[in-house]
């Protein structure tokens, strides 16, 4: 099993719902060890560099509008595959259809706000990890 990191961010809906410490809980209790954090009230230049790759998308300016809405809590995770381990944590994109008893089915309201961001593979991860914490 590959020991990797991923990057987390825990989105300003679930900031704002005071539960960094229930989702923490279910990093730990999962093998996922929180190696870095900080939190951040991103810029409108933080979140549209962060999400670039969807610039193009019909839904860019509200995932923008969204992510700067309030203070982020961001963190690396690491563990054995960290990538889909967390991914798998935090359930569908969309909570209406992600599965009973993962983050975004407990914690988010809406496909917009889906209370936490993980990377989607080790090389994104990778990217990401450096975007707000350098080298
Ligand atoms: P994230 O990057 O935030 O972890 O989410 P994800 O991988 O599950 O989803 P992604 O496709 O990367 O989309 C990034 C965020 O954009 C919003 N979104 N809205 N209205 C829509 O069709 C739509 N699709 C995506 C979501 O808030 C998603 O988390
Ligand atoms: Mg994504």
């Amino acid at each position: 099993m590959a020991i990797e990191r991923t990057l987390s961010i825990i989105k300003p809906d679930a900031v704002a719902k005071n539960v960094i410490g229930q989702i923490y809980s279910r990093f730990e209790s999962n093998g996922l060890k929180i190696v870095a954090a900080q939190m951040k009230q991103l810029s409108r230049a933080d979140a549209e560099g962060f999400y670039a790759a969807h610039k193009e998308r019909g839904f860019f300016k509200d995932l923008v509008d969204f992510m700067v809405s309030g203070p982020v809590m961001i963190q690396v995770l690491e563990g054995e595959n960290a990538v889909l381990k967390n991914r798998e944590l935090m359930g569908a994109t969309d909570p209406k259809k992600a599965d009973k008893g993962t983050i975004r089915a407990d914690f988010a309201d809406s496909i917009d706000a889906n209370a936490v961001h993980g990377s989607d593979a080790v090389e994104a991860a990778k990217v990401e990890i450096a975007y707000f914490f350098g080298a």
